[in-house]
């Protein structure tokens, strides 16, 4: 990367953090610190290649229900629970399934090798835990297939959390790492707090843990205060200093999560953590499903190839259930007005294609789209394919007229569904009898005896 990009970088000044950022780099221009960071920049003037590849179409997930969901006010999962959703993770085709710390308690110690020990088909087990030595070895033992080691690098973190300098942290990290390694399993090391830290203290460690030949180095907005912007930039700068893979974490915290992911990809990043619901520390993380429609939206063949869509809405009832919550009426994909069509002028559309007003199509996530008439802004359009469902035949104009009268209902007080189909019953068996009543005076008149109910 350009040996300034980093300093010039409009993230510096779009946030507090970022123009304390900006006051450092240029300040430290003078001081002992960024001589190393550009002689680690040049380390990687071959990895310009790697720089602004958008990931959208290839990306993979580590799903971190069972490590960030487990975070969740209100989580509590058995070790059976854990091996269910696991299990359904594995089947839906997730790639990871991180796992909460063995160095948690003795429950999360056996739950973390009763995981590891399932025979998955395709999600590789990852656990997630402190930087140190007595972590790490736990993690080994427990059997899982890669390690995620984390370390607080923003200022209020080592200030009121664990008290540590960057060059500490670099220590501990290339011991740790180096450790894990040997070990022949997979590692990743993030910094928690990102978005709070200072750039050039981010771009020393993760240029270092890159020479030390990690599998990925993650970016966490543990906050979730960080806009699509700074991801951006925050993501081109790093890729710019590493040539491994890169891990996104984003919280939820200002409505962000799914669109910060989003162009993390965009710009590089590799992996996106999500949890099932979103479920995770205060109000979450991104939630799987979201991201999924996210991704879906751009690439579909590639997501429905990828992941066993279907799913989807068993793996959130389960969540849901274990971790008594309701899944939200508006959630993605499943909630319950997620394929909901209301408007007149929608349903019309929609009964002609689908595609009008739907970008995610239902039977792929083995939903049902549902065109709502029972409003006063129905339209005749919605309300005869309603009546061709139960059965009842009517002219356009007979479809027009009851239509009205559901309107004239509607206003008054809200309707429900079986109230129009009884709204609609009754018109039908009004008009069948006028019908039948014209048809007798007709035949009177004639002289004839009409018989409407004979056997033909
Ligand atoms: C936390 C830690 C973490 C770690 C993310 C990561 C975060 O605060 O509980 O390892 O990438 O949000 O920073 O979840
Ligand atoms: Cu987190």
């Amino acid at each position: 990367m350009n040996r300034t990009t980093a300093l010039r970088n409009p993230i510096f000044n779009t946030c507090s953090a970022s123009r304390r950022a900006t006051s450092v780099a240029s300040s430290v221009a003078t001081s002992q610190q960024l001589p190393s960071v550009i002689a680690t920049r040049r380390d990687f003037s071959k990895i310009t290649a790697k720089k602004h590849v958008s990931n959208v179409t290839n990306f993979k997930i580590i799903e971190s229900t069972l490590r960030e969901g487990e975070q969740f006010a209100n989580a509590f999962f058995t070790t059976d629970k854990k091996l269910e959703i696991a299990t359904l993770l594995d089947d839906f085709g997730v790639e990871y399934i991180e796992l909460t710390s063995p160095a948690a308690s003795a429950q999360s110690l056996h739950d973390c090798q009763k995981v590891a020990a399932l025979p998955l088909k395709k999600s590789k087990t990852l656990t997630h835990i402190r930087c140190t030595m007595e972590d790490a070895k736990l993690a080994i033992e427990s059997g899982v297939d890669g390690i995620d080691l984390v370390f607080g690098t923003s200022s209020v973190l080592r200030e009121f959390s664990h008290g540590k300098d960057i060059e500490y942290i670099i220590d501990q990290a290339t011991k740790v790492i180096n450790y894990v390694k040997d070990s022949g399993k997979e590692v990743r090391f993030s910094s928690e707090d990102s978005f709070r830290s200072d750039i050039v203290d981010l771009l020393k460690i993760y240029s270092s843990v890159n020479k030390l030949k990690v599998d990925r180095v993650g970016i966490a907005d543990t906050v979730g205060v960080a806009s699509p912007l700074q991801v951006m930039e925050m993501v081109k700068t790093i890729r710019g200093v590493v040539d491994c893979d890169i891990e996104f974490h984003a919280h939820n915290d200002t409505g962000c999560a799914i669109a910060n992911s989003f162009v993390a990809l965009e710009h590089g990043v590799t992996h996106i953590d999500t949890s099932i619901l979103g479920i995770g520390e205060r109000n979450g993380i991104t939630p799987l499903g979201g991201f999924v429609a996210r991704m879906y939206s751009v690439d579909r063949e590639y997501v429905k190839n990828k992941y066993n869509l279907k799913l989807l809405r068993e793996l959130e009832n389960l969540v849901a259930d274990c971790v008594s919550v309701q899944v939200p009426f508006n959630n993605y994909i499943t909630g319950y007005t997620a394929f909901t069509h209301k408007a007149g002028i929608h349903a019309k559309a929609i009964l002609n294609n689908p595609e009008t007003y739907e970008i995610l199509s239902p039977e792929d996530f083995g939903m049902q789209r549902y065109v709502h008439i029972a409003h006063r802004l129905t339209g005749w359009n919605a309300v005869k394919s309603r009546a061709q469902q139960l059965n009842l035949e009517l002219t356009d104009d007979e479809v027009k007229e009851v239509t009205r009268r559901i309107k004239q209902l509607a206003d008054v007080k809200n309707q429900s569904m079986e109230d129009v189909d009884a709204v609609l019953r009754s018109f039908h068996s009004e008009v069948t009898k006028n019908e039948m009543s014209h048809h007798v005076g007709i035949a009177l008149a004639n002289g004839h005896t009409p018989n409407f109910f004979a056997n033909p």
